[in-house]
Parts: structure tokens; C-alpha cells; sequence
């Protein structure tokens, strides 16, 4: 499959623009954003993509969870060639993650409106609800929801590590949509989106062509151990839920570094009570974040970690309750997608090379109702879900150019029936 309009390519200048207007919302220290999932900050975000959809002329729908997907119509109707990602970050969040495969999109398809150009099918460009999981748990919250991953009803009673309700805040910010969940399964679905990660950079790559997404396994822990005095309790009388997190903590990063490979292990947050300098702490809440491109390894890290909390529960006197925040299992790309995006580079004269997600993204649970692929550019020195973000504008902007030809490519009309 190759495009039927080879030599296009989007508005560079445009779309750096929009990327700046975008992360002027929520901004923070640093050049980044802080749009936490649902917040009013969120919902702006929201509304200014949605004015930009709207003055494309482009036919919207909000769905139950959130989600926003734009069409614009082709010369035979069906399902789109779709791309998108998120706008919600990290409270640390970076200019780029999500925010780059969104304008993107959206650039894509004001390149084709400029150009005049009727594409053989539907193009979208979609934004998702509560990619990062950082505030409702798990990550990727409105694609699951949108593929059927989980039901809707059970995906607006999710509370937040803030108290709130997914569907509370929904109605809140005014986009608990009317369309169904799941949503319609694309003709395709591409997602552009930085590495957030070392390998492109170092590699001296442009264009990373994604095979696939690693597994991830999120886990909540809450230790009850014994508030005591920190200067008359002797040591072996201790139950101290402190020690037990800090324990969870090392134990992890040890049981990482043991296995090598692609293993990845992370404690994100770490709360003690009654958090005072002369008390042992009586509670302690944490959580796990394992991710493996191996389901196998993953689940035997798992197991390692359940048993290792078993144990460490038993010999410290405390209870150690675990609970799921997020499972999901290595994902494949489509092949066809995967070597389209990687012909396509090729083609428009970028470096390319084909490797895996270390973070999660929505094109993994697209990939569950259509074929899918990914575009990766470079993280300069691999920093993401940081203010200091960084990815050199050509690379943006050549990550868009390659989104616009595999977009076309993969628009490629079926051959006509005789007129
Ligand atoms: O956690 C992730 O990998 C993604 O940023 N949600
Ligand atoms: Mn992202
Ligand atoms: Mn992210």
C-alpha cells in the first residue's frame, strides 16, 4: 500500500504552534504541563481541542467515558483510518507525551482539508479519557472503555487517589458524552507518540516504527503495622510498616536488576502515617509498577514480589494487603502497520528502526479491535513525564509527516468495482 498523495506534507509551523497553545494549559515550572485526568485544567485542554476540531468543520462525538473522536468523511463511508493519543498528563507532565499524537492528528487532517484532498475513507483523529491512570486508575482508562476492555458503568465508579469518581468528574467538566461505549473499531488506527525513552537517541534514529507495548502490572499496597515511640520501643518489639515499605521498596528495584533484560520495576508513591519524626509508623500505602515485553518474566516478577511481601509480613508482625491497579499483557502490533510506518519513513528519507514501547499507550488497547501500529520520535536524553520533555521540532515535525503518508497509505481504496 502506498499513498495516493506522495510528495504532501503537513504545516510545521502550525503544528509547533499548537503544541505551545496546548501546553500553556496547566503550565508549570519548567515548560511542562500539569492536566491531571478530569481536572479543570483537563477540561481546558478539552476545549480548546474541541474548538479546533469544531473550526475544521470536523463531526465530533463524546462518548460515556470522555472520549473525543473527530471525522472527517472520505468518499466511501465504513470505519476511519484513525489516529489520536491523549491530552491528560502526569502532574510532571512534559509538552509532548499525548499532546504531540493528538495535534498531530489534527494536523494531518487540516493538511488534507488545505490540499482539498477526499481520502477513500473516514479520517479521525480521536482523544482519550485518563490515558496516564496517574489520578483514576488503571492507565488507558478511555481506550479500554472504548474497545470494551471494561464496562462503562464500572469505569464511572473509579475513585481517585484524590477521593473523586470518574464519572462524578465526567459530569463536572461536561463531557460525559452521549455516544456509546465501546466505540466504532477503526479501519486502522496510528498513533504518534515520543519515545519517552533512551533507545532512538541513542541510536542516532529518527523515526522508531513500534512493534508492540510491554506488559505492565500495577499493584496498591497498604501495610498495618503499630504506631509506637521511636525512642522507647526496642527493636524487636517493633512493627513498623515504615520499615516494611522501605523493604518493598529495595526488594523491587533488587529483584529489577536481577533479572535484567527489559525488566522495569518502580515504587511511585510512598506515604507513611502518622508521617512524624519520633513516631514508628502504624500505616504505610505504596505502589508497584512492573512491566516486562515478556508475560512470562512479568508474571514470574509478580509471584517473586507476592511472595517476598508474604514473607517480610510474617517476619516484621505487620499486615501487607495488595490490590490490582492495572494488568495488562504485552501487545503485538499488526505487522502490515508496522511495516507501513516503517516503509514509509524509509521513504520520506528518515532513519528508522523498529523496537518496542516501554510506556503504555492507547494504540494498545486499539490494537485489540483493529490493526494498529505506532510512530515514535526521540526523547532527548530519554526524559519524559518531566517538564524537561524535549524532542527536536524537526523530529515533530518529521514524526507528523510520517503519521500523514501512513495515514494515506493505509487509506489506499480497495480496488473499484468496473465503473
Ligand atoms: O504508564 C504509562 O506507561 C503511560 O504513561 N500511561
Ligand atoms: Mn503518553
Ligand atoms: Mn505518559
Amino acid at each position: 500500500m502506498t499513498s495516493r498523495f506522495p510528495d504532501l506534507r503537513i504545516d510545521g509551523d502550525r503544528l509547533l504552534r499548537r503544541i505551545d497553545d496546548l501546553a500553556a494549559i496547566g503550565p508549570i515550572d519548567g515548560g511542562g504541563s500539569c492536566r491531571l485526568a478530569l481536572t479543570d485544567d483537563d477540561r481546558a485542554g478539552r476545549d480548546l481541542v474541541v474548538t479546533w476540531m469544531r473550526d475544521l468543520g470536523l463531526d465530533i462525538r463524546i462518548d460515556g467515558i470522555g472520549n473525543v473522536v473527530a471525522t472527517r468523511p472520505g468518499r466511501t463511508g465504513g470505519p476511519p483510518v484513525m489516529t489520536g493519543s491523549h491530552i491528560d498528563t502526569v502532574r510532571t507532565g512534559g509538552r509532548y507525551d499525548g499532546n504531540l499524537g493528538v495535534l498531530a492528528g489534527l494536523e494531518v487532517i487540516e493538511t488534507l482539508v488545505g490540499a482539498g484532498i477526499e481520502t477513500e475513507h473516514p479520517v479521525a483523529v480521536g482523544f482519550f479519557t485518563d490515558e496516564e491512570g496517574s489520578r483514576f486508575a488503571p492507565d488507558m482508562l478511555g481506550s479500554l472503555v472504548y474497545v470494551g476492555g471494561v464496562a462503562l458503568e464500572e469505569a464511572l465508579d473509579i475513585v481517585g487517589i484524590d477521593g473523586a469518581v470518574v464519572g462524578d468528574e465526567l459530569e463536572r467538566i461536561g463531557y460525559r458524552g452521549i455516544h456509546p461505549c465501546p466505540g466504532p473499531a477503526p479501519r486502522a488506527y496510528v498513533e504518534l507518540h515520543i519515545e519517552q525513552g533512551p533507545v532512538l537517541e541513542a541510536d542516532g534514529v529518527t523515526i522508531g516504527a513500534v512493534t508492540g507495548v510491554q506488559g505492565i502490572s500495577w499493584t496498591a499496597y497498604t501495610v498495618d503495622g503499630q504506631a509506637n515511640h521511636a525512642g522507647t520501643t526496642p527493636m524487636d518489639l517493633r512493627h513498623d510498616a515504615g520499615y516494611a515499605a522501605a523493604a518493598i521498596v529495595t526488594h523491587v528495584r533488587d529483584l529489577a536488576v536481577r533479572m535484567g533484560g527489559r525488566q522495569v520495576a518502580t515504587v511511585g508513591r510512598l506515604d507513611l502515617h502518622p508521617d512524624l519524626v519520633n513516631v514508628i509508623a502504624g500505616t504505610a500505602t505504596l505502589t508497584v509498577d512492573l512491566r516486562n515485553t515478556d508475560e512470562s518474566l512479568l508474571r514470574g516478577a509478580e509471584a517473586d514480589l507476592a511472595a517476598f511481601v508474604a514473607d517480610l509480613a510474617i517476619a516484621e508482625g505487620v499486615r501487607i494487603d495488595g490490590h490490582s491497579l492495572a494488568r495488562f499483557e504485552p501487545v503485538e502490533f499488526d505487522a502490515g502497520v508496522v511495516d507501513t510506518v516503517f516503509e514509509t519513513a524509509e521513504r520520506l528519507g528518515h532513519s528508522v528502526s523498529r523496537m518496542p514501547s516501554g510506556a503504555g499507550h492507547d494504540a494498545q488497547m486499539l490494537a485489540r479491535v483493529c490493526p494498529t501500529g505506532m510512530v515514535f520520535v526521540p526523547s532527548r536524553d530519554g526524559i519524559s513525564h518531566n517538564p524537561a520533555e524535549h524532542t527536536d521540532p524537526a523530529d515533530l515535525v518529521a514524526g507528523a509527516d510520517v503519521l500523514l503518508q501512513t495515514m494515506l497509505s493505509l487509506d489506499y481504496p480497495e480496488p473499484r468495482e468496473a465503473e
